[in-house]
């Protein structure tokens, strides 16, 4: 059996995480290394390790997902605007192998991402 992702050890709580917002089927807590004033990462507590991964049965926990950023944004004071980011696999970014969407907010964003 592989081993467990950081992410899925955090679901499972056995390492800490400042946890945000937490309900059936998804997790949200703060980035260790924030990039932005506000920076969130909401992972869906179904192990799903990329983009590429999801299957339609996916569908509606990533249609939660996307309601529940939004809810975040909103409670976390993002009213002028904010970025989420999905990075997929290892020439787009991705360091850890549990989806995860960065809600980033607090400063102005530029484009492109680096
Ligand atoms: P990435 O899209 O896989 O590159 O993003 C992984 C993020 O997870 C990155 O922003 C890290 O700072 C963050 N992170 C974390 O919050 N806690 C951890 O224990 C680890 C990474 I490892």
């Amino acid at each position: 059996m592989s081993e467990k992702t950081i992410f899925k050890r955090i679901i499972d709580k056995e390492i800490p995480a400042d946890i945000v917002y937490e309900d059936d089927q998804c997790l949200a807590f703060k980035d260790i290394a924030p990039k932005a004033p506000t920076h969130v990462l909401i992972i869906p507590k179904k192990e799903i390790a990329t983009v590429d991964d999801l299957t339609d049965e996916d569908a509606a926990l990533i249609g939660h997902i996307w309601i529940v950023i939004r809810n975040l944004a909103r409670d976390l004071g993002l009213e002028e605007g904010y970025r989420v980011i999905v990075n997929c696999k290892e020439a787009g970014g991705q360091e850890v192998p549990h989806l995860h969407y960065h809600l980033l907010g607090g400063r102005q964003m530029t484009w492109p991402p680096g």
